[in-house]
């Protein structure tokens, strides 16, 4: 860490940071061809890990699988989850507006803390670093969307497979540490979180800015980090640079990038970023029907009122290596939770009906991604459907029943990989 901090200020020495977003159009690869596994039906049957898109460059990032471009929205390929650090030319990317920041001067840029508080705070970035003690957090990034492609039926919105999600290491400044310099006065009830990104919204709506709004009161807000630090290195400016938040245990919509203001509000923020988007119904698991969805009468809550749902994924193998009868597999995944710790990952060879241990690796903290490795061996040639999942510290466990809700959040479903084992001669 002191190495890296060292760079930084190294690197901060040569003043304004400017990225010219090259237009992505030039650097577009080939669709992917993906073939579904031929004999397959049910709920195993979706071979398609990641969305099926275009790979895409942007500055600063590997190839990525283009979901949108207006706003940008880019998909980490599964193979990058094989690691519990997300590279962070290989997290994903996820904006609501097209108006998106390509040059930030941090000479003159500032973090404002504003609204209800005693002494109103212009922070240059100098001072983040220098003035306030740095702390580092392993947290997992997911958006509320993830795998929004499996919802039957289909939802509108973002058709992400299993990649809009990325774990780092975050280093900054506690947020509570920010709120005691500035005191936030009595009666404040919500804290508001707004970016440097600018544009109409979908529909027209939201504004021309996305904010976004924690209770004072959330429990979350006590490991929320005011990051300028990603795996030891400056944000991507995809990503947030020169910082944004990150609020460990709940979902990417509350981690505000290219954090910019942070107001103290007396009054439960209306704005549509909370009032309309990213609610869900007020249901155990924020389960619904369609049919009751579309009655009119569900009450929602902003997602906020949740934390992720814990969820394990099979990364290898994918289906494409070659498998033979009585030769050792090494199935490798990872697993995490927005609630605490993942205790336990299992893992079942005959499509969830039987289940056994799996090993867990190492603990880098109760938010980050955790690998996990399991040896198995197929006994016969033909079809095969792998599954896996995973328990946290409350109790809670993977349900092979899916979710549904009219905004495509919360998936956690078990997840299986369908295989094919050849014939041994
Ligand atoms: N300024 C700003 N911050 C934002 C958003 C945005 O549109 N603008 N989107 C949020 C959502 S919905 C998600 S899922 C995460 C995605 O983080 P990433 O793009 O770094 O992967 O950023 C969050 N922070
Ligand atoms: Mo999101």
């Amino acid at each position: 860490m002191r190495l890296s901090r060292r760079s930084l200020f190294g690197w901060l020495g040569s003043a304004a940071v400017s990225l010219a977003l090259r237009s992505p159009a030039s650097a577009e690869g080939a669709s992917p061809t993906v073939t579904p596994l031929p004999g397959f039906t049910g709920p195993g049957a979706n071979p398609y890990w990641n969305g099926v898109n275009p790979f895409v460059t942007y500055p600063q990032k590997l190839p990525l699988l283009r979901v949108t471009d207006r706003a940008v929205q880019l998909e980490t390929p599964r193979p990058y989850f094989l690691s519990p650090f997300t590279p962070n030319a290989a997290f994903y990317v996820r904006y609501h507006l097209e108006l998106i920041p390509n040059a930030i001067d941090l000479r003159t840029w500032r973090l404002s803390l504003e609204g209800n508080v005693e002494r109103p705070l212009q922070l240059a970035f100098d001072d983040l670093v220098k003035t306030f003690r740095p702390v580092s957090v392993a947290a997992v990034n997911q958006c509320s969307g993830n795998s929004r492609s499996r919802f039957q039926p289909r939802v509108p919105g973002a058709q992400w497979g299993n990649g809009a999600m990325g774990n780092a290491l975050w280093t900054g400044v506690r947020l509570k540490e920010l709120l005691a310099a500035a005191r936030i006065r009595p009666g404040t009830v919500q804290l508001q979180f707004q970016g440097l990104d600018r544009g109409p919204g979908p529909e027209g709506k939201g504004a021309d800015v996305v904010m976004k709004s924690l209770d004072l009161a959330d429990p979350a807000l006590d490991e929320a980090v005011v990051a300028y630090l990603m795996n030891g290195e400056p944000l991507p400016m995809l990503n947030g640079f020169p910082v944004r938040l990150i609020v460990p245990g709940k979902f990417g919509v509350y981690w505000t990038k290219h954090l910019t203001w942070i107001r103290a509000l007396t009054r439960e923020d209306a704005n549509y970023w909370m009032a309309t988007a990213y609610r869900i119904p007020d249901t155990p698991r924020g389960n619904t029907t369609p049919a009751d969805a579309a009655g009119g009468a569900l009450k929602t809550v902003p997602i906020g009122h949740v934390r992720m749902p814990v969820r394990s994924f099979i990364v290898v193998p994918d289906g494409s290596s070659k498998l033979l009868p009585g030769l050792p597999v090494r199935i490798q995944g990872i697993a995490f939770s927005g609630q605490g710790p993942v205790l336990k990952v299992e893992f079942s060879e005959d499509d969830g009906r039987n289940w056994v241990g799996a090993t867990l690796g190492s603990d880098h903290g109760p938010y980050s991604f955790r690998t996990w490795e399991h040896t198995w061996t197929p006994a016969r040639p033909g079809r095969h459907v792998l599954a896996v999942r995973a328990t946290d510290r409350t109790g809670d466990v993977q349900p092979d029943a899916p979710v549904w809700n009219p905004g495509g959040y919360l998936w956690n479903r078990v997840e299986r990989q369908p295989l094919v084992v050849g014939a041994a001669s």
